[in-house]
């Protein structure tokens, strides 16, 4: 491994943007279709407003490496698909023996773990709420709140996101507005025998 040298850098803790800044990646909802469960108000969203923008992320610009730290932050912006709120794809990482640490800036939302045989787990986060991800756990965040919902993530430079496992089995849970109020509801989707 080359030396690399130490960085600081700038977090703005109420947009989340990291100064100066890397890569990022944003997340339309055309990239996400088959991952809300109402794919008749995916189609609408994208005929009413053209391919709405999920979240994003900023990360550093590390190889993704054994014995390196990779960090960044998710901006999920606020909003609902159908009934279900705007989240992030989710994965498992490849490595399945890597975990991660989650840390609320701003906005409100669930942090929801499951594991690959459909077990689900749900951590609240705000800001200042350290969400810990063990290994094994796919993991995804979600924004139940009106304002965009903010948090920084580190992660071990080998983990590598594994998008498919989770894309073909989904979550068992999915996280709905009603009645003004986030409910967890089972997936009929759901498909455990990934
Ligand atoms: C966190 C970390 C990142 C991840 C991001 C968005 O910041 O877990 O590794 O990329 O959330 O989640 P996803 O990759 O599932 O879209
Ligand atoms: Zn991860």
């Amino acid at each position: 491994m080359k030396p690399l040298e130490p960085v600081g850098k700038v977090l703005n803790m109420e947009t989340g943007i990291l100064e100066p800044s890397e890569r990022v990646t944003q997340r339309h909802i055309s990239g996400m279709r088959h991952m809300y469960a109402d794919t008749d108000a995916v189609s609408q969203i994208l005929e009413d407003e053209g391919d709405r923008l999920i979240y994003e992320v900023h990360t550093v610009d590390l190889p993704e490496e054994e014995g390196l730290v990779l960090y960044g932050t998710t901006i999920i912006h606020p909003g609902r698909v159908g009934e279900e709120f705007h989240m992030t794809k989710g994965h498992f990482h490849t490595k399945r023996s890597r975990g991660e640490v989650y840390l609320g800036l701003a906005g409100e939302g669930y942090l929801v773990l499951q594991t690959r045989n459909g077990v689900v787990r749900s951590l609240p986060m705000r800001p200042g709420t350290v969400g810990y991800v063990p290994p094994m756990w796919a993991h995804r965040t979600v924004n139940i709140s009106d304002e965009p919902f903010i948090f920084f993530a580190a992660w071990p430079g080998d983990a590598g996101h594994d998008y498919s496992t989770i894309e073909q089995m989904g979550f068992a849970k999915l996280l709905l507005v009603r009645d003004g109020k986030a409910i967890f509801v089972d997936n009929p989707k759901f498909n455990k025998t990934q």
